[in-house]
């Protein structure tokens, strides 16, 4: 079993030294033209992204998504399933962000999906990285499909209790989503109050369009930032925004 290996000692690698990290999301249901995503998945490389994610709520197939891995491992940076449903699942990524839903009202999302996938991510040996998942608004795809309870914005100490209870189950990440496409991203105090009182790896994404944005996450203490909408809409920009982290870690 690799649970915590190569992708997460790269991961870790870098934030230890001070970096703040990139991830492209890419939904293999929106981009499945093999010659655009090769082109994507260079030009976002090029542009120093430091992974890529692998995902979608809704219409992945198991084949899309291995089709997709292949190429966007051909650019050599980590290929890591961010899986919106079994169906995302693939031996060709390294690793899989393994989560818990935690603010989903339906046991699938807390507990059966994991059961019904662990079986298959052992078969394809794919490294786990254990992570917490909270969708913080209700109106997206994400919240919908996942039957989330949004939480309350100006109460960054609900965000604390699922990060503690998290870490006290013994994982590693929390992601803090506002879902792909929000028209807001997360409260920037809600990586504040995580980071300054966990040791979680933060990862904030969803509605992250401007450099300014990304700036913003990575001071109140996000580690990674997740964009996947601007990628397909506005290549240019999300460079921008890949550059501006990247001055962070200078
Ligand atoms: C969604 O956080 C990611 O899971 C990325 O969101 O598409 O809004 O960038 P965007």
């Amino acid at each position: 079993m690799k649970l915590l290996g190569k992708v997460h000692n790269y991961i870790m690698e870098s934030i230890s030294s001070g970096k703040k990290l990139h991830f492209t999301l890419i939904d293999p249901d929106k981009v499945s033209e093999p010659d655009k995503l090769e082109k994507i998945a260079y030009l976002m490389a090029e542009y120093g992204t430091d992974a890529f994610l692998i995902g979608g709520s809704l219409g992945v197939t198991p084949e899309e998504a291995g089709e997709t891995a292949k190429i966007l491992k051909k650019t050599g940076l980590p290929v890591i399933i961010f899986p919106g449903n079994i169906n995302c699942l693939t031996p060709e990524a390294d690793a899989i962000l393994f989560m818990i839903l935690m603010n989903s009202m339906e046991k699938y999302y807390l507990i059966e999906a994991q059961i019904a996938a662990s079986p298959l991510i052992k078969k394809y040996r794919l490294e786990t990285l254990p992570t917490a998942y909270i969708v913080v608004y209700g109106d997206t795809a994400v919240a919908h499909v996942g039957r989330i309870y949004p939480i309350p914005i100006n109460k960054p100490e609900i965000i604390l209790a699922y990060a503690l209870a998290s870490e006290m189950l013994g994982l590693k990440y929390i992601y803090l989503e506002a879902g792909s496409g929000s028209q807001k991203p997360v409260p920037p105090a809600f990586p504040k109050i995580v980071k300054e009182n966990t040791n979680l790896i933060v990862i904030v994404g969803g509605g992250i369009r401007s450099p300014y944005i990304a700036y913003e996450m990575l001071k109140n203490g996000a580690d990674i930032i997740v964009t996947g909408t601007i990628v397909e809409e506005d290549p240019q920009k999300a460079a921008k925004i890949i550059g501006a982290i990247k001055s962070f870690n200078e």
